[in-house]
């Protein structure tokens, strides 16, 4: 069996599924956790969010507890069954469904806070806890999650981890591999690994948690997670802001850190490309246009007046010598999420243009801009657009090309100069979303073979039989490897 979308790929040596193979998870699990209908229940765990990706899964499973998952996983590895982790599926780079028939392991089930300590402010949850419930949750405590991304009425905390998901206030709060104080993972062999530590510091041996935060499904299933959540600040604004140059965007972001100082929560860029889609595409309306660069800053903090004078200053020194041309603050928090649908939406906005290559790649502040513009100057007039956008403060750019319909002459001149581009700089190939099944081939560009080496050893100790997402993260083994 080869896959369709995939011809290259050739299915691994995994077992089919039996009726005596059903019959066990049905012998474990109540009915409605066991979705075998392919035509109503399955197709949406076979596609992923950006539809291009799909695979021929004929079983999903939705286990409740972390033993649940425990006794799918220790089965599945005897009987030589490959496993699919899925959480809400909202991954952008294919690996959250299945390539071919593996079983869907869905935490959706489990969905669960456990518990807030508004004192700690550490908050264990269950891996299939949709980031937007947990925020409400958080609320009622006044906190306030570490991440957040356009995503979060979708995507789980759970896989949240598994990706190391960035997002809008990583720039304030880090990433995940800070914020998971402890997690609950289940091993390719069903063993619980319980790593659920709730301590701000734990020097106790190698911190084996971190492996699976990042993971994608491969080292393990996360089944629960204790975050640090932060503070509900009381005071947030948010401004958005046109720029003449890009020389002017650096020097906004190079004072906006400086002056506001740990209350800056985000700062975005928005080019003119990308401002067109979303406001035509989805009909949304900027305050402000005709700029070839916008800026959302968000500040968030206790002091409303304290805040205000420090953004008031800052604008008046950016406005005054000329950095910053047009602009506006949000009088409240409906304009304030008006605005941030102008960033937020821009993936759903192309998407709606037809075939949208997706790139997410890290690069040195300087240069940050520097391949949207060459792209555009290869690519010329072969594409719809040619956009970039992103999480500016932390050098993580989405570049994204659209065309009507998939054009292999058109991916041929993008890759792989824009993954050579991006290697010369030394940067990432895959910032934020992982490398999943579309991005594993590239993984070169920005690890060494000894990396990978020791990366595939981790693999082999942790699932010696390869059935967690088989397929995703590490490109094809040649013989020579
Ligand atoms: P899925 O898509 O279901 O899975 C992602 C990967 O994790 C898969 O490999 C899957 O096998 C694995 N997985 C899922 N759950 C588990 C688990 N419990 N245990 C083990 N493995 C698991 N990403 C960012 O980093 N920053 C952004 O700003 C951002 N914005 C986005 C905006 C939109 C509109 C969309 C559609 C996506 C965005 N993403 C972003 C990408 C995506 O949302 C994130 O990667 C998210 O973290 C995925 O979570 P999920 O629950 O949907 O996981
Ligand atoms: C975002 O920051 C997401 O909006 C998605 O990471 C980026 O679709 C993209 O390119
Ligand atoms: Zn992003």
């Amino acid at each position: 069996l080869t896959s369709v979308r995939y011809p290259l790929l050739k299915r691994g040596n995994f077992s089919f599924l039996s009726d005596r193979h059903l019959g066990f998870f049905q012998s474990i699990l109540s009915a409605h956790q066991v979705l075998t209908d392919e035509l109503n229940d399955l197709s949406g765990y076979n596609v992923d969010w950006m539809r291009s990706v799909r695979g021929s899964s004929r079983l999903v499973l939705r286990p409740k507890t972390t033993e649940e998952v425990a006794a799918i996983l220790q089965y599945c590895n005897v009987q030589n069954i490959a496993i699919c982790p899925q959480g809400g599926n909202t991954g952008l780079v294919g690996g959250s469904v299945p390539v071919f028939d593996e079983v869907v392991l869905s935490l959706e089930l489990m969905d669960e806070v456990i518990s807030v300590d508004e004192l700690s402010g550490v908050a264990i949850v269950q891996a299939g806890c949709v980031l937007e419930k947990l925020e409400t949750v958080l609320h009622l405590s006044n906190l306030a999650l570490p991440l957040d991304l356009g995503a979060k009425g979708s995507c789980q905390i759970g896989g949240n981890v598994a990706t190391n998901a960035g997002g809008i206030r990583l720039l304030r709060y880090g990433n995940l591999h800070g914020s998971v104080l402890g997690l609950t993972a289940v091993l390719a062999n069903g063993q619980i690994m319980d790593c659920l530590n709730t301590n701000k510091k734990d020097n106790t041996g190698y911190d084996l948690k971190q492996l699976f935060i990042g993971s994608e499904g491969t080292l393990g299933i996360v089944t629960q997670v204790a975050l640090q959540c932060q503070p509900k600040p009381s005071s947030v604004q948010v401004g958005f802001f046109g720029l003449n140059s890009f020389e002017n965007v650096l020097e906004t972001m190079r004072l906006s850190k400086r002056n506001l100082g740990e209350i800056l929560s985000s700062c975005e860029l928005i080019d003119q490309s990308s401002l067109e889609c979303v406001t035509t595409q989805l009909e949304l309306r900027s305050p402000i246009n005709n700029f070839p660069f916008y800026m959302l800053l968000e500040t968030a903090g206790s002091n409303a007046s304290h805040d205000a004078e420090k953004l008031n200053s800052l604008l008046e020194i950016l406005v005054n010598n000329g950095t910053i041309v047009d602009g506006t603050l949000a009088v409240d928090s409906a304009q304030a999420k008006n605005l941030w649908e102008l960033r937020e939406r821009i993936s759903e906005a192309l998407a709606c243009e037809g075939y949208v290559y997706k790139y997410d790649v890290s690069v040195p502040i300087r240069q940050f801009y520097q391949l949207v513009e060459d792209m555009r100057i290869r690519l010329g007039n072969l594409p719809i657009r040619c956009c970039g956008y992103g999480h500016l403060g932390d050098g993580n750019l989405h570049l994204n090309i659209t065309s009507q319909e998939y054009n292999p002459i058109l991916l041929n001149r993008i890759e792989p100069f824009v993954y050579d581009w991006v290697c010369q700089e030394r940067g990432s190939v895959s910032a934020e979303h992982g490398l999943g099944l579309k991005k594993r081939d590239y993984m070169e560009y920005s690890k060494s073979p000894t990396v990978i080496h020791w990366m595939r050893r981790v693999k082999k100790l942790f699932d010696p039989n390869n059935i967690l997402n088989p397929y995703k993260i590490f490109p094809e083994q040649s013989s020579t490897d």
